[in-house]
């Protein structure tokens, strides 16, 4: 996520768009102007190994009207449930087509498409009809697009995200997340809480919905199960706000490989991050984020002052002096994969 100098908090698009006419053989830079937006971390690979997983998580299949109270019990005790079938084929296009149409400008008052830093030297050479494949993600979306607001507000979603937090759920984030064929880069470990202004013990219901295949290679998310168990960790501003890699529990993590139309249910405090890909393939992801209506938003204040104790451990790596984010308690991660 773009960040502030500070803390961590809900990406805030900054960029102009103009949208001149379209010639032949037109780049993005013809199309856009100097101050486009792009994501503000350009970093090198992670370190060796940090994306190794030890499983592979099962997705349901069937959809969500397959699923019963044991599946609740599965999130619940590992902070991540994964289910194939959840949108059709057509609803995935249309998916697709209200996210291209704001891609390609479709909607000049829309400001939240963030390209890949690697693409900051390339906008000349950009044809404009592979601009997506340069676009990191969008943020901020539902309220231009009928498609988009669509797929947030879908009742059998909706219905799912209410059973796992246990009440009427309000949209606290909506957010694209394209991993660019070959240049996208690393989301590191973090949980999604971190970035939130909302109070510790919220139950915040993240749904990742996959609209391409999602695979190791190209990129899809990967967990660690149950980690939501041990509480909000310290997140420092390194390659990205993130849990530091010295805490990062290699040797408890899955990868979670989707269908088009599969979906990741996963807590705010669980563990999560994303390879760099490696593939020609595309991977686009729609996210929205819920937590019960009945809760109020913090400050970024009030969120940080609960993190007080935390700089004094933890993590190795020398901080910047920006990256406190948040600390609670702790508890020990059940084991993975659970026994048979
Ligand atoms: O889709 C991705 O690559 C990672 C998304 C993610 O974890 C996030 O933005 O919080």
């Amino acid at each position: 996520m773009t960040t502030t100098t500070s803390t961590p908090a809900a990406d805030k698009p900054d960029a102009t768009m103009t949208h001149g006419a379209v010639t032949a053989g037109a780049t993005v830079a013809d199309d856009y102007s100097p101050d486009i937006q792009f994501d503000a971390h350009e970093v090198d690979a992670p370190p060796e190994g940090l994306f190794n997983y030890e499983a592979i998580a099962r997705a349901f299949e069937g959809g969500l009207s397959a699923l019963t109270d044991e599946h609740v019990e599965f999130y619940r005790e590992y902070g991540y449930l994964a289910v194939n079938d959840v949108f059709t084929p057509q609803e995935i296009q249309t998916a697709l087509d209200g996210l291209l149409f704001l891609i390609n400008g479709g909607r000049p008052d829309f400001r939240g498409v963030q390209f890949e830093a690697k693409a900051r030297k390339m906008l000349d050479t950009i044809p404009l009809e592979k601009r997506q494949d340069y676009v990191r993600k969008l943020i901020g979306y539902v309220e231009f697009d009928e498609r988009l607001k669509g797929m947030c507000w879908h009742p059998a979603l909706i219905d799912m995200v209410t059973r796992l937090i246990g009440e009427a759920p309000e949209m606290f984030a909506n957010q694209a997340l394209l991993k660019p064929p070959l240049i996208g880069r690393e989301k590191p470990w973090h949980q999604d809480h971190a970035y939130f202004n909302l109070p510790i013990g919220t139950p915040i219901v993240g749904c990742w919905i996959a609209l391409d295949e999602a695979t190791p290679e190209n990129g899809c998310m990967h967990v660690v199960p149950g980690s939501h168990q041990q509480g909000p960790v310290v997140h420092f501003k390194r390659r990205d706000w993130q849990i530091c890699d010295d805490q990062v529990q290699v040797g408890k993590i899955a990868a979670v490989p989707l269908r088009p139309g599969g979906v990741l249910f996963f807590d705010g405090l669980t563990h999560h991050g994303t390879p760099p890909t490696t593939s020609r393939h595309r991977r686009r992801a729609l996210q929205f984020h819920y937590y019960p209506a009945s809760v109020a938003k913090i400050t970024a204040e009030e969120r940080l002052r609960s993190a007080s104790q935390s700089a004094r451990r933890c993590c190795q790596v020398v901080a910047d002096g920006r990256g406190l984010s948040f600390w609670g308690g702790r508890r020990m991660p059940k084991p993975w994969p659970p026994e048979a």
